[in-house]
């Protein structure tokens, strides 16, 4: 088996170190600031996938007084031949001098084997005093690879090219911050052609990192399926006695079922977020949405998420329904049964004007009380009745999946989730459309899914996220 190879992360204090470790670590718990000295020891991240470490980033403090070392390992060394070990001996030696605490710490693991990563701003001119911390790590012998990361808006990557060309085997540009997970791969890729011992491990390393996100992709295909379908499918139900029945208000009680039906749609969807968020291990993501919210006094969804997320009546019309079949309750509300027979459904007729969509005003059916069962009777709310409610969580499901799957572990600014076209989930197939809204119809009407049928669902969700990150990624 290949031994995993590992990297230490050097430079100049406050250029990136640990933003680069972040990335290719995919890690979102380093410590990132804008004080230098942010790092003081160093610490070792592995990356594993199913268990298996990958390779190993080391983040190390900033350089500190690379040109009183450099003093002392030309004091020390007799000829090139001496100077690796003559670097070692520095560390042995310095290990408990404060003064050099920090080139102590970020020297340890390049004695011990690790690759260099230098980083240096791209943003900030060249400058001679950068010559002694390189000339120490070409000293160290080890395999060597600059990125020009650029912090500030000015380049000055030309003369960074030509300098660092000097001292490492291979120089990149590499936006620590913003970094695709592609470029990620082609820097592995660039490490394995510096030394021919990681070639290999290298190689595999991309292979099951790209593995993985398929399975990511896949995998939150199917979170944000189970998730649709529970919150289609979800009723909110209250046994009452008789009694209870006659004393509670009408009114009273749809309005506590509604609040707990929309309380329960909210957190659900949260827990959606987070278990994306987990998948890709943003595991201290800040994240900013609107919640999903509706128009107080009636169930629709405000017209600003239909405009954004909803679906139009051609898109339905293709999906396997008339256009007629659009027309519909926001809720289906109140449902009164016993509560040893499964609840009477019923139906509410709503009449349709104004909105964009088809702009119901929600009333609710007069409330209808089953045939009576030891007493008891069972209040329901929902399942919602709105054809547009699925296609309106889909689209922010996959709006987020969207972000959190293209964004880089340095991130450590709010995630912004706003609303995008609407327009893109029209270029899904047919086949495609109907397995949604088969699922949606089935949900509505309190029938029971197939396995078969939530598979369908899921392949469908995962043509959609393809098309909207193609969408995103090449805008039309
Ligand atoms: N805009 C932008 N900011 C960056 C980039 N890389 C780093 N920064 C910011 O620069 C600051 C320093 O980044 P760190 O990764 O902590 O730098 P470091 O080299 O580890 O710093 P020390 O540990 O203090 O030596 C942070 O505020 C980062 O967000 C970049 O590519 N673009
Ligand atoms: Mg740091």
């Amino acid at each position: 088996m290949n031994t995993a190879p590992t990297f230490a992360v050097v430079g100049h204090p406050n250029k990136g170190k640990s933003s680069v470790v972040a990335t290719l670590s995919q890690n979102d718990a380093i410590a990132i600031a804008l004080e230098p000295g942010t790092t003081r020891h160093r610490h070792q991240y592995p990356l594993t996938v199913d268990g298996r470490v990958l390779y190993t980033l080391v983040d190390t403090p900033g350089f500190q007084r690379p040109r009183r070392v450099l003093e002392w390992l030309r004091a020390h060394s007799l000829s090139a031949s001496d100077r690796a070990e003559t670097v070692a001996a520095f560390v042995q030696q310095h290990r408990d001098d404060p003064r050099f605490h920090d080139e102590c710490e970020l020297l340890s693991p390049l004695t011990e084997g690790a690759g260099i990563i230098y980083v240096v701003d791209g943003s900030v001119p060249y400058s001679a005093e950068h010559e002694a911390e390189m000339t120490i790590l070409r000293w160290t012998g080890q395999p060597s690879l600059a990125l020009i990361n650029s912090i500030g808006g000015d380049d000055y990557s030309d003369t960074w090219q030509a300098a660092l060309g000097q001292f490492f085997q291979v120089v990149r540009k590499f936006d620590a911050v913003r970094a695709t997970f592609e470029q990620h791969l082609t820097l592995l890729n660039a490490f394995g052609q510096l030394e021919p011992a990681w070639e290999a491990p290298l190689r595999e390393a991309v292979g099951h990192l790209s593995a993985r996100r398929q399975q990511q992709q896949q995998h939150a295909a199917a979170l944000i399926a189970t998730a649709l379908v529970e919150m289609m499918a979800w009723r909110e139900q209250k046994t009452l006695t008789e009694s209870q029945l006659a004393e509670s208000s009408r009114d009273a009680l749809i309005e506590q079922l509604r609040n707990r039906w929309f309380d329960h749609q909210r957190r659900r969807e949260q827990r959606l977020r987070t278990a994306v968020e987990q998948l890709y291990q943003h595991h201290h993501l800040q994240r900013q949405e609107t919640e999903l919210h509706w128009h107080s006094g009636d169930d629709l969804f405000s017209e600003d998420s239909r405009q954004l997320w909803g679906v139009s009546r051609g898109y339905l019309t293709t999906a396997g329904f008339g256009a007629g079949a659009i027309g519909g309750a926001g809720l289906d509300a109140l449902t009164l049964g016993t509560s040893l027979g499964t609840g009477a459904l019923v139906g509410g007729l709503i009449g349709a004007a104004g909105s964009y969509f088809y702009g119901d005003k929600l009333q609710f059916p007069a409330l209808r009380l089953g045939p009576l069962g030891r007493g008891l009777k069972t209040a329901s709310f929902g399942p919602v009745q709105d054809r547009q409610f699925g296609y309106v969580v889909l689209g922010r499901a996959v709006h987020h999946w969207f972000e959190v799957s293209n964004r880089n572990h340095a991130g450590r600014d709010q995630l912004r989730l706003t609303g995008t076209d609407r327009h893109w989930l029209e270029q899904l197939d047919r086949p495609s459309r109907q397995s949604i809204q088969r699922v949606f119809e089935r949900c509505r009407k309190q029938q029971t899914l197939d396995s078969a049928a939530v598979q369908n669902l899921t392949a469908a969700i995962g043509a959609a996220m393809s098309i909207y990150s193609n969408w995103r990624l090449n805008p039309p």
